[in-house]
Parts: structure tokens; C-alpha cells; sequence
């Protein structure tokens, strides 16, 4: 497991990244609680989003329909939400207010489309989708729906786009080689790039750049339970944060940053359901937001 060849001490005194907030002997801060979270609950009795603060108070529902509304993603400047939702038959990508108003449907397809990522423009929204013949594909499009492109044009399984920060490259998951692994690619889709080198299975879904667009987080299957990772950007240094128990076969399943760059955000079975957490982006502190028996699941933080 690529994740444990660096020790742990080591890379705690140097970061790959140079960004990691330094321990605080003695009184370590609390996580910052910046922001909001939005995410996805079964705890009404079928999936909705939901929006908390980044400490998990002032918890708020912002749909309200008997399908499946799933995989938020904050606009850049935290106006808006892109989601997916069954509620038109097939999966399909949808716009909304932050406060949950004015929903906008982009995609109409017969396939299905799901993680949605605004781009730090927001001017698009790259998604994965089976759209064309079964087979996943990255694909962008305009924030209005316009103009979709397939990124990705490759036999295999290609998912879960995240952007760097500064809009030139997407970092995707993909198991044309086999194992599901982590690529980046141009923002066109051109010179994709393989970063992990294992045969472990890294988790749909879960990737996403840092910020400061140094690192990438990430979940790796680590002697069969699902851990959380980072790397830096090139695929470098990677380092495991969880250490999850060996009551389940999956513990972790999805990760994404706090806008400072600070916290991690992840989704955790570790103490029974599904719940999300949050953990200093060194993997101390780790605190369950939710404490809710519904599954809570599909985390992203916004401004
Ligand atoms: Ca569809
Ligand atoms: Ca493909
Ligand atoms: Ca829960």
C-alpha cells in the first residue's frame, strides 16, 4: 500500500504540501468550523440534501421529494448547489439556491449523471455519466447545462472529477487499467495522467484537490477496508489518515476540504451508520457531526 511507505512522524515534520496546520502541543485548537456543509440524508425517510454549519449546527433540509436527491456540490461562490436527483425518472444533474429555491435541471438523458463539480470559475460543471453506451465517462458542460463534452472518451469505468483549484486540470477515478485508480487530465480532457500506482481499489467518489492545490485526498481500499489518503498533487508522498477498526469492511467512503484548507470532511461508518465527520487535515481530531441512525452521506463544504 503505496499510503504506508512514508512513516507517519516523518510526515508530519514535513508535509508535502508545506500547508498542514502545525500540532499545538498541549492544547491543540478544535477544527475550525468554517462554512457550511451540505450533504445527503436518508433520515426523512428517503435521500435529501442537507446543509449544516461546518460544526454541524443550524442543520437545514432543502429538498423535499419522494426520489433520491443526492451528491451536493457548492458553487464557488456559495449561492448555489448542483445535486443529482431521480425525482425526472433517470439520474440527472440539477441546479438550487442555497436556501434550496429557483431548481434548474441541466442534463436530460435517458443514462444516468451523478457527482457534480462546479468549476472554480463557475462557469462549468464537469459530472460523470453512461450516457452514450453504459460505459462511465467525465463529461463537462456549461453551469446552464450547455454544450456538453466528453472528457474522458475511454473504455472502462471514468468517475468522480474534482478541479484544481485554478481550473486547469481535473483529478478522476478510473479502472481503465483494471483496479479503480486516481488520473488527472486538462481540463479539455487532454494528456491524462495515471497518479496512484497500486492494485488496491480507490473508492468512486471521493477524490478532491485541496485549496491550496498541493494535495488531493482520496480513499484507498487498505487490507479491505476503505482508509482515507492524501497525496500531493503528483501523486507523491502519499499518506494514510484513518486507521479504521475491523468491525466492517468499508469504514470511510468519500472526502473532500474545508475552503481553508484546514479540515478534511469525510464519510464514516466507523461507529455503526453512516455518518459524517470531520478531522484536521493531518487526521487528528476527528469529530461525527451527524450522530443520526438515517445514513448520512455525500459531503461537500462550501464558503
Ligand atoms: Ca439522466
Ligand atoms: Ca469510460
Ligand atoms: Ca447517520
Amino acid at each position: 500500500m503505496e499510503a504506508r511507505e512514508t512513516p507517519a512522524a516523518e510526515t508530519h515534520e514535513t508535509p508535502a504540501s508545506g500547508q498542514a496546520a502545525p500540532p499545538v502541543a498541549g492544547h491543540a485548537p478544535a477544527p475550525p468550523t468554517l462554512g457550511r456543509i451540505a450533504f445527503t440524508s436518508t433520515r426523512d425517510g428517503n435521500a435529501e440534501i442537507y446543509v449544516m454549519n461546518g460544526d454541524g449546527s443550524n442543520l437545514r433540509r432543502l429538498t423535499r421529494n419522494g426520489a433520491s436527491d443526492e451528491d451536493p456540490f457548492w458553487s464557488p461562490d456559495g449561492r448555489a448547489l448542483a445535486f443529482t436527483s431521480t425525482r425526472d425518472a433517470s439520474l440527472d444533474v440539477y441546479t438550487m439556491a442555497a436556501d434550496g429555491s429557483h431548481v434548474r435541471r441541466l442534463t436530460r438523458t435517458d443514462g444516468d449523471e451523478h457527482s457534480p463539480a462546479w468549476s472554480p470559475d463557475r462557469t462549468s460543471i464537469a459530472f460523470a455519466t453512461d450516457r452514450d453506451d453504459g460505459d462511465w465517462e467525465v463529461y463537462v458542460m456549461g453551469a446552464d447545462g450547455t454544450n456538453p463534452r466528453n472528457l474522458t472518451q475511454h473504455r472502462g469505468w471514468d468517475d468522480s472529477p474534482s478541479w484544481s483549484p485554478d481550473g486547469t486540470r481535473i483529478v478522476f477515478v478510473s479502472r481503465r487499467d483494471g483496479a479503480a485508480q486516481i488520473y488527472v487530465m486538462g481540463a479539455d480532457g487532454s494528456n491524462p495522467a495515471r497518479l496512484t500506482h497500486d492494485d488496491h481499489e480507490h473508492a468512486l467518489g471521493a477524490n478532491a484537490w485541496s485549496p491550496d492545490g498541493k494535495r488531493i485526498v482520496y480513499v484507498a481500499d487498505v487490507d479491505g477496508q476503505a482508509e482515507i489518503c492524501v497525496m500531493a498533487a503528483d501523486g507523491t508522498n502519499a499518506t494514510q489518515l484513518t486507521h479504521g477498526n475491523a468491525r466492517s469492511a468499508t469504514i470511510e467512503v468519500s472526502a473532500g476540504w474545508s475552503q481553508d484548507g484546514a479540515s478534511i470532511v469525510f464519510v464514516s461508518s466507523r461507529e455503526g451508520d453512516s455518518d459524517i465527520f470531520v478531522m484536521r487535515a493531518d487526521g487528528s481530531e476527528m469529530r461525527n457531526l451527524t450522530f443520526h441512525a438515517g445514513d448520512d452521506y455525500a459531503p461537500a463544504w462550501g464558503r
